[in-house]
């Protein structure tokens, strides 16, 4: 399978200090893609799409905050990651902010995803990779890796969140959709797709479909769950699957087949499957207990529905076992 990969991708590196003072690299870090590098072999680097694409997801104003944020923040002086602290969730309104600290906090939902020196690049070229693997499968593979790193199912149209900046699926489905594919979203990562979902609710001519850790113990809480199918035009069009802490193949299997069943009704002639190796029973921040042998069973069965796939990296920190694991799962193609 062509597998695609910008070496610019590892320049995400924030740090994260602990309550002893002590800094250590976070959850979401380098040793992540490096794993799956070492595993997979050859990989090919990502075409320059430019910006086009990911403004046809994220307004302009919000791609102008990642871009300048960790400038900004160092400009009013401050040390480490910009990470935001403070969210407008209070009879909020309308302002218009200047200072970075009330930008990070417009432009978030969560506090797990600092803004390092090098955030922007990698997230520009974890989405210049989705893009180059979509021009894969457009031009006639059956299936494509794009190993997107950092991830992008949790961050919405403008805002980040959940270790994710850009929403690579998302962006790569939309631009699936401008050159006249008819496109369905299947997330199998642990956690819920609540950006990928928020940026397609309206749409019936988006499929969004996930499996995931049921919401109400895990994250992202407030989304992922079962009764969330879509809105106007997009009602109908939003399936959510979520499974309780535990489930192995056994329990994942019917949920898959559920999943697969309705997109096949959607009748897409692109899928573009958000992959996170989370669900593997090693990984230290889940709790399903999927095995690396259950991995090419489960990716045949969703190549079976025989419809051209991007396969989109996001989750999985079990990062001795990634590599093997996403090698496992692609070799199902
Ligand atoms: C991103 B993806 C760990 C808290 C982690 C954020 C999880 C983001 C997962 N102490 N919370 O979906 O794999
Ligand atoms: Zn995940």
């Amino acid at each position: 399978m062509r597998c695609f990969f910008d070496p610019r991708q590892l320049e995400h590196a924030p740090a994260q200090e602990l309550h002893n003072g002590a800094w250590v690299p976070y959850g979401e870090h380098p040793g992540r893609p490096r794993s799956m590098l070492a595993a997979i072999g050859h990989v090919e680097p990502a075409h320059d799409h430019g910006r086009a694409p990911l403004l046809s997801v994220h307004p302009q104003p919000y791609l102008e905050f990642l871009e300048s944020a960790y400038r900004e923040w160092q400009a009013a002086g401050r040390t480490g990651d910009a990470s935001p602290y403070a969210w407008p969730v209070v009879r909020r309104r309308p302002l218009i902010h200047d200072r970075i600290d009330a930008k990070l906090g417009l432009y978030s939902f969560d506090a797990t995803s600092p803004i390092a020196a090098g955030t922007w690049d990698s997230v520009y070229w974890s989405a210049q990779t989705a893009l180059s693997g979509l021009d894969a499968v457009l031009a006639g593979e059956n299936a494509a890796f794009a190993l997107c790193r950092p991830p992008g199912h949790h961050c919405g149209a403008d805002y980040l969140g959940g270790y994710c900046y850009l929403n690579n699926a998302a962006i790569a489905a939309e631009t699936a959709v401008r050159a006249g594919r008819r496109v369905a979203i299947l997330d199998v990562d642990y956690h819920h797709g609540n950006g990928t979902q928020d940026i397609f609710y309206a749409r019936g001519d988006v499929l969004f479909v996930s499996i995931h850790a049921d919401p109400r113990t895990d994250y992202p809480y407030y989304w992922g769950h079962s009764d969330e199918t879509g809105e106007a035009e997009g009602e109908g069009a939003n399936l959510n699957l979520p499974l309780p802490r535990g489930a192995a193949a056994a329990d994942y299997l019917p949920a898959l087949e559920e999943a697969l069943g309705r997109v096949s009704v959607f009748g897409p002639d692109l899928l573009v499957l958000s992959f996170g190796a989370d669900t593997f029973s090693g990984d230290p921040i889940s709790h399903f207990r999927l095995e690396r042998g259950d991995y090419p069973g489960l990716a045949r069965r969703i190549a079976s529905l025989g419809v051209p796939t991007l396969v989109v990296m996001e989750g999985g920190y079990a990062v001795d076992a990634l590599g093997d694991n996403v090698a496992a799962f692609l070799s199902g193609f």
